[in-house]
């Protein structure tokens, strides 16, 4: 059993930063000391100047996700390398039940996927492609057995995974009397297929369109629909996904205020990059940026408002939505036609350092950092204490986080299996220097990968923290 002294170091936890010597024991955390309390002759990692935090926990993402015909780019393998290089030692990725499918297959064709091929621990949400009686009760199911406990729903893409108001009340109400947490993709999907068939009818069929008509009033109305059919549903736990505008932030802040049991999250995509970023694009390159929700325009208060969002907890978390495809032969699938073009970002890389950059903007404290991209999605979705802190007993996923490096972010030095970068040449203050992943080093602080493709083991989940 390894056992080492993690010295030096400025843990960060929920109250703030404050200096402490972490002894790891196999695969635990087995004690906090105060500096130079801790044993002696045992192998030490010198944090000197270095922010200790927990492994950070991705609650969204993608890989191999069917989508338009294609596959995100990123399998298991690739993604979680990925992942471990930036920082994140958990990802819950999405099974996917296909229309018509049985959901226990959906999911077993992920767990095809995923096991024996990750380098840090995953668990899975569950997309429900149908809602009917079988998927209801399979519902259960999931849940009692599987350690599967959040299941989402799109109010978008009709015909694909779409579920109409009749079904996410059904869903809603079964999540309610079985403690799972319903999320939610909320978009008004039938709205915005009416917008997008009348851009392609007046020749419209660039990039840009694409955020052009998804905009943001489809996003409100969605997330404002999605919250009262969750009060119907007896205040069934609803988290909103990729939350990206102002106004749905509102309608998320309203509830909320109202004690509803509303919780949401948005992405880095969101806090940065704009709809500009993607019209500013030569030629088809704006496919790059196609994700959906989509980029807002730079000329309303998105950004802000998410920002305060996360200082006020109506954004509790921010997950990426890592959702990668090559343009080469995946983004070009819709040239001539922008609703062809796969819909996604790659970013489980960068998350940790995206979000730091907030710290150094003064948008963020160190605490609420650490809260938005480990605790509070552990806690969110039954990993915690397991996972999302740095306590006694927690697995000692850890991360040492250097505020004096930089980090360059680009396609020629990122890890996913992506032909570009929707960051290329951004620059952050601040870098991932050690990552160990349930007490083995994965990452060291000259960035050599010591991780291996198998190490990651599958979470069975327990109910959320935030159940009424
Ligand atoms: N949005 C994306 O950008 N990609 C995959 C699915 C989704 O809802
Ligand atoms: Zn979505
Ligand atoms: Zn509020
Ligand atoms: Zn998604």
């Amino acid at each position: 059993m390894t056992t080492l002294l993690i010295v030096n170091g400025t843990v960060i936890g929920s109250a703030g930063p404050y200096a402490a010597d972490v002894l790891v024991e196999g695969e635990k955390i087995a004690a906090l000391f105060a500096p130079g309390r801790g044993p002696a002759d045992v192998e030490t990692i010198d944090a000197t100047g270095k922010y200790v935090i927990p492994g950070a926990v991705d609650a969204h993402t993608h890989m191999e996700l069917p989508f338009g015909g294609t596959f995100a780019s990123d399998t298991f393998d690739t993604g979680t390398r990925a992942a471990a290089f930036g920082g994140t030692t958990t990802i819950v990725d999405f099974a996917v039940q296909r229309t018509g499918e049985v959901v226990q297959d959906g999911l077993a064709a992920w767990h095809g996927k995923a096991e024996g091929n990750c380098h840090v621990d995953y668990a899975f949400h569950m997309i429900l492609g149908g809602v009917d009686d079988d998927s209801l009760k399979a519902m259960d199911q999931l849940v009692a057995d599987e350690g599967i406990t959040s299941f989402k729903l799109f109010m978008a893409y009709p015909g694909v995974f779409y579920s109409d108001d009749g079904q996410i009340l059904r869903a809603m109400q079964r999540a309610r009397d079985n403690g799972a947490v319903i999320m939610m993709h909320a978009e008004n999907g039938i709205a915005i297929d009416v917008l997008v068939q009348q851009a392609l009818a007046r020749g419209e069929t660039d990039p840009i369109h694409h955020g052009i008509t998804r905009p943001q009033a489809l996003e409100a109305e969605a997330t404002s629909r999605a919250i009262r059919l969750a009060e119907v549903a007896r205040d069934c736990p609803l988290y909103i996904v990729h939350l990206s505008a102002s106004q749905a932030l509102e309608e998320v802040a309203a509830a909320r205020d109202a004690g509803r049991n509303v919780f949401a999250e948005t992405c880095p995509q969101y806090l940065y990059l704009t709809l500009e970023d993607q019209l500013g694009a030569p030629g088809f390159e704006g496919a790059k940026w196609v994700c959906s929700t989509p980029l807002r325009s730079k000329h309303e208060p998105h950004r802000a408002d998410l920002w305060k969002g996360l200082r006020s907890n109506d954004l509790a978390v921010v997950s990426t939505d890592h959702c990668p495809f090559c343009f080469k032969d995946q983004k070009e699938l819709g040239r001539g036609d922008f609703s062809k073009i796969p819909n996604g970002i790659g970013g489980v890389e960068h998350r940790v350092d995206l979000v730091y950059q907030g710290v150094v903007d003064k948008q963020l404290s160190l605490a609420r950092w650490v809260e938005t991209i480990a605790t509070t999605p552990a806690r969110m979705f039954g990993l915690y204490p397991r996972k999302g802190v740095i306590a006694p007993g927690s697995d000692a996923d850890i991360v040492l986080y250097d505020p004096a490096g930089t980090t360059r972010i680009g396609v020629d030095t990122h890890h996913m299996n992506m032909d570009h970068s929707a960051w290329e040449g951004y620059e952050i203050a601040g870098r991932v220097h050690t990552v160990l992943s349930r007490g083995t080093v994965v990452v060291d602080g000259d960035g050599n990968y010591h991780g291996r493709k198998g190490h990651g083991q599958y979470l069975r989940r327990g109910l959320s923290d935030y159940l009424l």
